[in-house]
């Protein structure tokens, strides 16, 4: 078991060499499309909708990047991947970019040879049962099966926190969060166990979310952020300040409804230079004036883009919690624009 996770990583590191020696920002403005993976679906994160259109917290920072750099939010292939084929997708460069509910480590920054390029979710790692089992701690889940997603960092999450507590569990192996979800409504595993913002944007879809309820530990950081190759810093810049632009636009007070309005001249210096009436920020980044603009107008600022998709009036009901921003005293802090 060790030795293939092993060589897995190996190979796709080998392949994060090869494809990180083309810059990506030119490959995109070529195709005039963004390639951007995303998960195999998860509603409120990354889906298609009725229309078979992409719609989600992830998609939007697909969109408001594909708007900064092409300006154009639906100039987007997006390419789904699973846990285990999301890193192999970035490295091969089937992908220009990564947004999928993916955790920011040690290893895979380091070993596997990627970049994230910031914190779109701060999250960490549940367990959801049904309520008739009747267990209110996650200590309590000796001999319990568990619903458990391949690939991901909730693997590893998971022994660590039976071993610790000295107790047994025995896993059920899945690929997609499709496949989670049935199987555990089938009663194939006791507990399900992932990021805490994915199990409640799976209960959201269940026909009596009522019945089922998130054990109150948390057992990992999760830090959520897209991600792209190694050594491919221009593309990695572009990606990094679109999503810092969505959260600096939310500090700063530019949102959909006033943003037209406040692109004409503020006197608020760092809003002019995020908004390109002051200073060349977009041309730093090998982009125009106006990038930043047309990514915020996607969706809106990161407010926006959260409380429409995962927010507290959403089915999904997530509270900003540490994903508030650090004058509201949670984590988010977009550097400078200067
Ligand atoms: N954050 C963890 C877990 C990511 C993960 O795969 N989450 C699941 C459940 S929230 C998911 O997004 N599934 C969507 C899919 O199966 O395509 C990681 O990076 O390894």
């Amino acid at each position: 078991m060790k030795k293939s996770v092993f060589l897995g990583a190996v190979t796709v590191a080998g392949l994060a060499a090869g494809a990180a020696a083309a810059a990506t920002i030119d490959d995109v403005k070529a195709r005039g499309k963004l390639n951007c993976g995303v998960t195999t679906g998860l509603v409120g994160f990354a889906a298609p909708d009725s229309n078979g259109e992409w719609k989600g917290f992830d998609v939007a920072v697909c969109r408001a990047v594909a708007a900064a750099v092409l300006g154009d939010p639906t100039a987007v292939e997006f390419v789904p991947t699973t846990g285990k084929t999301r890193f192999t997708a970035l490295a091969s460069g089937e992908i220009d970019m990564l947004a999928r509910n993916t955790t920011w480590t040690f290893s895979r920054d380091v070993d596997l040879k990627f970049e994230f390029t910031g914190i779109n979710y701060y999250d960490g790692q549940g367990f959801m049962i049904p309520k008739s089992l009747g267990v209110s701690s996650a200590k309590e889940l000796d001999g319990a099966t568990v619903c458990i997603q391949t690939g991901t960092t909730t693997e590893l999450n998971l022994a660590d926190f039976f071993r610790a507590n000295n107790i047994s569990y025995e896993p059920v192996p899945i690929e997609t969060n499709a496949e989670a979800q049935q199987q555990y409504l089938a009663g194939a595993c006791d507990v399900y166990t992932t990021d805490a913002s994915g199990l409640a944007a799976t209960r959201a879809t269940f026909e009596n979310p009522g019945d089922h309820v998130l054990l109150p530990e948390i057992i990992s950081k999760e830090p959520l952020g897209p991600l792209v190759r190694h050594g491919d810093h221009e593309w990695g810049d572009v990606v990094r300040w679109t999503l810092n632009a969505l959260i600096a636009a939310e500090e700063l007070g530019v949102t959909s409804a006033n943003i037209d309005e406040m692109a004409a001249g503020t006197n608020n210096p760092e809003v002019n230079r995020l908004l390109g009436t002051e200073g060349t920020l977009g041309e730093m980044l090998g982009l125009d004036k106006d990038w930043a603009m047309r990514a915020i107008k996607v969706g809106g600022n990161y407010g926006e883009v959260f409380a429409r998709n995962i927010g507290e009036e959403t089915p999904i009901g997530l509270a900003r919690g540490l994903n508030a921003q650090w004058t509201d005293g949670g984590l988010l802090y977009a550097p400078p624009f200067r």
